[in-house]
């Protein structure tokens, strides 16, 4: 009765549709001192520049809340299906610039707060960017949701809301140095916190049978203790469609319960210490990449946010009376690699235990309801959970992967009679090295579709990594080629170009990539080759404004710049892009080059090192002494230098990306999944030096031979090596410049004469290498030196340039939610 019509009549704004601010300078200044004022508190005569900015934020937040609020009652309303995006990461970037973006409000403002005295620009600057991810992964689910608003597709995005990100990277005396990442110290005006729809989360106990009323034997869980997940909720606007999709951050705090219990036993400390337990769940993001540790912590975190999300799906989405049974016309969940998979037994123990479905039934529906994708092809990277951690922290669980292992194998043992090696390689538990499970079998076998991430990865996947099960249900395992969304990374990071791009072929392919097909005839056009050049030369300079200011980085004028952008890691290879370099410097000094004949080049790195991984942290210390010699060699310093600046994150990347010229993507052949860097230097007109590896092999598709610098082993070639025998040492005895580049590393010359300091890395390469950078540095300098002989030539460089754009619309992370909704999903728009 109360939200009936006769209320609506007198408070329309309770039931909606609730009506945004005016577009407008004058009605968005008085939101905006409205907000200072009353929600800020402040005046503003007195106002930092951290209120004014929070005033601005939920001032837009304001105009974009009308649309949620309405997009969220019209989903629920229509019933339509849901895509549940089940993610431990996004690494979101800064929020203002894409929700002025998607609204359409940048001019009001600036003309708005221009009139209030106040500079956009300085605003946009005081925030802190979510860093709630570690590189790729995390940055394709943000990307990702981005579209899926974009493409009118109700989605909800499940994560967790760290405390503390990826950890803030510092030098000092060239190594890495980790700094917390405080991002919530000066409060989130992005947020909307929910805590009065707290779920409770349990963990640890026992289990048991019984009896139930109908005298049916069941089980149950008696858990030990539990926390509550406060839900935060984000929004993630559509690009000019009024669609505002949730993203929904999980906070685990103490439950009433748990520490009354204690305190009721007279220890108070001890009930705050159950807090500060409790809350640790959600504390902070672990930096691995690739090499998840087996920590009991992270299996706490991916259960509490899987947890917390299927229920908030089932209890809060659907109504009170929904049959269960057709969830799969409700929802899919999809699973952003193994992380987190412990939602599939999950689902089932919510129907089966909770909601007494049978067996069979509850396991028809939850094959429906999840998909998965995998993210990577290294064997170390595949998570697994020793079966003694799992029944330590979630008992019942265990017992129903048990039951489904179980009636999985003897589907496999019917399949294929007399074959135990078989059922055994494709158990989901394993015995060796411990008793574990195998979390990408797992969500396999409960996956209705299980894709790579691009067309290799996805072939290596079936053939390599699971091909038991591609060939036990081959239509099961399909491939999505990742993609970028252009909002973030064309329309906002590279506004100079967006200008051109529009003034050539109008703005439709901010939505529609393909479109930058049409710049193709440009591209022998010399009048727009020389304003990309100008584009470029805007950025760079942009770029270099930046570095100073930031990191006190001089970049020098007029040079080739050649970006490796990326996390750190030994299978990227950045340890061979500095014996490039080191080559290169080895040959002017010695006098083996004229420099006179040298294209002078900027290489820039930016790379955080997960703080355990040791090689990586030697590379990067190796990198940044490289790059202090070379700022102090007066022979070289005007012809190469070398700029690390610290802290690589979303926010550097949409002011370096623009900038290159040259786009390093050198991984070994076989090793990195898909690569979403490479998509995103391609399409801001950087050419790419790259292996035939991960997408790198679809761009080069996509532009042509003559428009990518190809080099190194192949796939089939690298396994061929390594099967050989593959020896390190005899390729550097071999090969007179490498030797002397790596000669020169260890002589101590960048080291002020310290040889030891090098050598963890100079031994690993001459007596380890195992991702084969000597076995690929001849091919590597060759390709180089097809570089500056390309870069010689302006005109040839533009052109090429510009074909890369006009070639890799493809490349849009639309296009990948597109295949997306047809092929896993069958999802619609609303
Ligand atoms: C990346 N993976 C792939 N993992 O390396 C990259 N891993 O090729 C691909 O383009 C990208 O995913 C998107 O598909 C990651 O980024 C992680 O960050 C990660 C984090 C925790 C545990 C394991």
């Amino acid at each position: 009765k109360r939200f009936g019509p006769e209320f609506a009549a007198t408070h329309p704004l309770a039931v909606g549709p609730v009506v945004s601010p005016p577009h407008s300078v004058d009605g968005f200044v008085k939101e905006f001192l409205r907000e200072l004022n009353f929600g800020t508190g402040v005046l503003l005569s007195r106002a930092t520049v951290n209120d004014q900015y929070v005033a601005l934020a939920r001032t837009v937040a304001h105009y974009l809340a009308a649309r949620w609020l309405e997009g969220g009652r019209t989903r629920r309303e229509a019933g339509v299906k849901v895509v549940g995006y089940l993610s431990a990461e996004y690494l979101l970037g800064r929020q203002l610039g894409n929700a002025l973006l998607a609204t359409g409000l940048r001019d009001i403002v600036e003309e708005g707060l221009e009139s209030c005295g106040i500079n956009l620009s300085t605003l946009r600057a005081q925030e802190v960017e979510p860093g709630l991810g570690n590189g790729g992964l995390g940055r394709l689910a943000a990307c990702f949701i981005d579209s899926l608003a974009t493409l009118n597709v109700p989605c909800i995005g499940y994560g967790i809301r760290y405390e503390y990100g990826i950890f803030r990277q510092t030098f000092v005396d060239g190594r890495q140095v980790e700094q917390p990442d405080a991002w919530l110290s000066l409060g989130s005006p992005w947020e909307f916190p929910h805590p009065e729809a707290a779920v409770q989360v349990d963990f640890g106990g026992t289990t048991e049978e019984y009896v139930d009323e109908d005298g049916t034997p069941r089980r149950r869980w008696l858990p030990s203790w539990n926390v509550l997940g406060v839900p935060y909720n984000y929004m993630v606007p559509g690009y000019h469609n009024g669609r505002v999709n949730t993203l929904r951050l999980w906070s685990a705090q103490a439950t009433k319960a748990f520490d009354l219990q204690i305190f009721n036993s007279g220890d108070y400390a001890e009930a705050v210490r159950a807090q500060t337990f409790a809350e640790n769940i959600s504390k902070v993001l672990y930096p691995e990449d690739s090499t998840p540790q087996g920590r009991e912590l992270r299996l706490q975190q991916q259960y509490f946010f899987v947890a917390c999300s299927l229920r908030d799906f089932i209890e809060r989405e659907l109504p009170a009376d929904f049959d269960l049974h057709d969830l799969p016309e409700r929802i899919i969940f999809q699973l952003n690699d193994t992380h987190p998979v412990i939602a599939v037994p999950e689902l089932m123990r919510l129907l089966v235990d909770e909601r007494k479905m049978d067996w069979d039934e509850a396991w028809a529906v939850t094959q429906k309801c999840f998909a998965y994708t995998c993210h990577t092809l290294l064997p170390e990277a595949l998570e697994v959970w020793p079966t003694e951690m799992l029944a330590k922290l979630l008992p019942r669980h265990l017992e129903i992967i048990y039951q489904i292992n179980d009636g999985f194998l003897r589907e496999v043992r019917e399949a294929f009679p007399g074959d135990e090696m078989r059922a055994r390689r494709m158990s989901i538990v394993t015995d060796y090295p411990e008793r574990a499970v195998r979390m990408a079998y797992l969500a396999t076998v409960a996956g209705a579709k299980v894709n790579g991430v691009a067309e290799l990865h996805s072939q290596l996947l079936r053939d390599k990594v699971l091909p038991d099960f591609s060939e036990y249900w081959p239509e099961k395992f399909t491939n999505v080629t990742n993609g970028v969304t252009p909002r973030r990374f064309i329309r906002l990071a590279n506004w100079n170009f967006t200008r051109l791009i529009n003034e050539t072929i109008g703005t439709g392919w901010v939505t529609d990539l393909d479109r930058l097909a049409e710049l193709e005839p440009y591209a022998e056009d010399p009048e727009f080759r020389a304003r990309f050049r100008q584009v470029k030369a805007a950025n760079k300079e942009r770029l270099a404004k930046l570095l100073v200011a930031r990191d006190g980085i001089v970049l020098p004028e007029g040079h080739l710049l050649d970006v490796m952008v990326k996390r750190l890691h030994e299978y990227k290879r950045q340890s061979m892009k500095l014996l490039h370099i080191l080559s290169t410097y080895e040959q002017i000094i010695s006098g083996a080059i004229d420099p006179a004949t040298v294209t002078p080049r900027t290489f820039v790195f930016g790379a955080k090192a997960a703080p355990g991984y040791k090689m990586a942290k030697e590379t990067i210390f190796a990198i940044n002494a490289v790059a202090a010699t070379l700022a102090a060699d007066e022979r070289t310093n005007h012809l190469l230098t070398v700029a690390f600046p610290a802290n690589y994150n979303v926010t550097l990347a949409e002011k370096l990306i623009p900038a290159a010229d040259l786009s390093e993507q050198i991984s070994l052949a076989g090793k990195e999944a898909s690569g979403t860097g490479n998509m995103k230097f391609a399409l801001n007109g950087a050419l790419t030096i790259g292996t035939d590896d991960g997408a790198n092999v679809e761009i080069r598709e996509l532009v042509g031979d003559d428009n990518f610098i190809l080099f190194g082993m192949s796939e089939p070639e690298v396994a061929d090596l390594q099967a050989r025998g593959y020896n390190p040492a005899a390729v550097y005895e071999s090969n007179p410049l490498l030797k002397r580049a790596i000669d020169l590393l260890a002589s101590g010359h960048f080291t002020e004469g310290n040889r030891d300091a090098m050598n963890p890395l100079v031994m690993d390469l001459l007596y380890n290498d195992r991702f084969l950078a000597l076995a690929d540095f001849q091919s590597y300098i060759e390709a180089q030196a097809k570089v500056d002989e390309l870069y010689a030539d302006p005109d040839a460089w533009s052109r090429k340039a510009i074909l890369n754009v006009a070639r890799t619309g493809f490349f849009s992370s639309d296009r990948s939610m597109r295949e997306y909704l047809d092929r896993i999903w069958h999802a619609k728009a609303l």
